[in-house]
């Protein structure tokens, strides 16, 4: 049996500096008390994320969301709170230049437009050090026959060329795709297909993003996985859980066993080797419950179901699959998914000399509390939908 002790919290996950600001759907954003005013207050916040868990060592930005004049004093902030700046989310999707499409606007001055942003997170990648650059194209159409579809896609791919030529040497681009919303018709990166087909025409450091809210019901996320860990581009995951579409909301919470057999495929590939390249990351809004907790609900989350996939007997898994033994394969899962982790992470914690329980020890902190008094009027996360 695995070392539990050691992998689960070897794992590490990236806060989206998003999760920290208001957010809402298109019906209301509710403001909560002491929210971040700015990118350097939603470092701050992921910092208490890292402090209390020990496995949430970077923070995601968004552009523009978190565009500021000097990114050199952003990242030394970040470094003085023990934190680093994670993935550069390139934002193409919330000008009124945008309705069409961005990268694959039919309008070559907006294209430009689109790709000059993607360079200019390139750019900031150069001066925080971030090593990936996270694409999502909100572009699509509404209509049939409302543009062309194939030309969209030679767009897209011109535009990806030129963003992949001006890489460094180990920077990255994750190509994240979505299957519906804001568009209704088509999306020009709907599906993991298209995301790899583009990624593999680019080159090995374009990699494909999972967002685990980014599919039709009843997807069968862990193929997907196993099929992208095995063509070696799984390049990260947003995680995030979801009732019905994209949802937002914390990871585990939805669907558990879901996240335990992405888990499970993800130690299967050997996706838990950071030499795989596979970035474990959150994209989730905290629109009615307290956000810091919510990140750390989430990663303790994905160290849950980590933990029980690392508990899976591969032998006996491997010896009851060769045998053609249906059921005992499946017990072997179900009973690595059915085991009580949670003392065992304690057990991790405390000898990390952290928290056993680091949501009781964050609101023991007054890290809340001290917001609250010094932040007045924070700001929406960017994202209202
Ligand atoms: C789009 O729905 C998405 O998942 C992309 O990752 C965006 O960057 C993010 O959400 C914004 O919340
Ligand atoms: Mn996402
Ligand atoms: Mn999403």
């Amino acid at each position: 049996m695995t070392d539990l002790t050691a992998a689960p919290a070897d794992l590490m996950i990236e806060t989206p500096s998003w999760a920290y600001g208001n957010s809402g759907t298109r019906f209301k954003v509710f403001a909560q008390q002491g929210v971040p005013r700015d990118p350097y207050e939603k470092i701050a916040d992921a910092a208490q994320v890292h402090a209390f868990t020990g496995a949430a060592p970077t923070v995601a930005l968004h552009i523009p969301w978190d565009r500021v004049d000097d990114y050199a004093a952003l990242t030394a902030h970040a470094r003085s709170l023990d934190v680093g700046i994670g993935a550069i989310n390139a934002n193409v999707f919330q000008d009124d230049d945008y309705m069409l499409g961005s990268v694959t606007n039919p309008d070559p001055r907006v294209r430009r437009k689109a790709t000059d942003h993607l360079l200019e997170c390139v750019d900031i990648m150069d001066a925080t050090g971030s090593r990936d650059l996270k694409l999502w194209f909100s572009d699509g159409t509404n209509y049939p026959g409302q543009d062309d579809i194939r030309a969209r896609q030679d767009r897209l791919a011109e535009a990806l060329e030129e963003v992949y030529a001006r890489l460094g040497g180990d920077q990255r681009i994750l190509l994240e795709y979505k299957l519906f919303e804001p568009a209704f018709y088509t999306m020009d990166v709907p599906d993991w297909g298209t995301s790899l087909v583009h990624c593999l025409a680019l080159g090995p450091k374009a990699t494909v993003c999972v967002d685990t809210g980014h599919h039709a019901p009843g997807t069968n996320i862990e193929f997907i996985v196993a099929m992208l860990l095995r063509a070696g581009r799984l390049g990260a995951f947003d995680f995030n859980s979801r009732f019905y579409a994209d949802d937002d909301l914390m990871v585990g919470a939805a669907d558990p066993f879901q996240l335990f057999r992405i888990m499970h495929e993800v130690v299967r590939g050997g996706g838990l080797d950071p030499a795989t390249g596979v970035a474990f990351m959150l994209d989730q809004c905290h629109n009615i419950e307290p956000k810091i907790q919510g990140q750390i609900r989430s990663v303790m989350n994905v160290q849950e179901a980590t933990a029980k996939a690392l508990l899976v007997d591969a032998a006996a898994l491997k010896s009851a699959q060769e045998t053609g033994d249906v059921l005992g394969a499946n017990a072997v899962l179900m009973d690595a998914y059915n085991t009580d982790v949670r003392p065992l992470l304690a057990e991790w914690r405390t000898a990390k000399g952290l928290s056993a329980d680091p949501i009781a020890a964050y609101r023991a902190s007054g890290y809340f509390e001290k917001i609250v008094a010094e932040r007045v009027g924070g700001s929406q996360a960017g994202w209202g939908a």
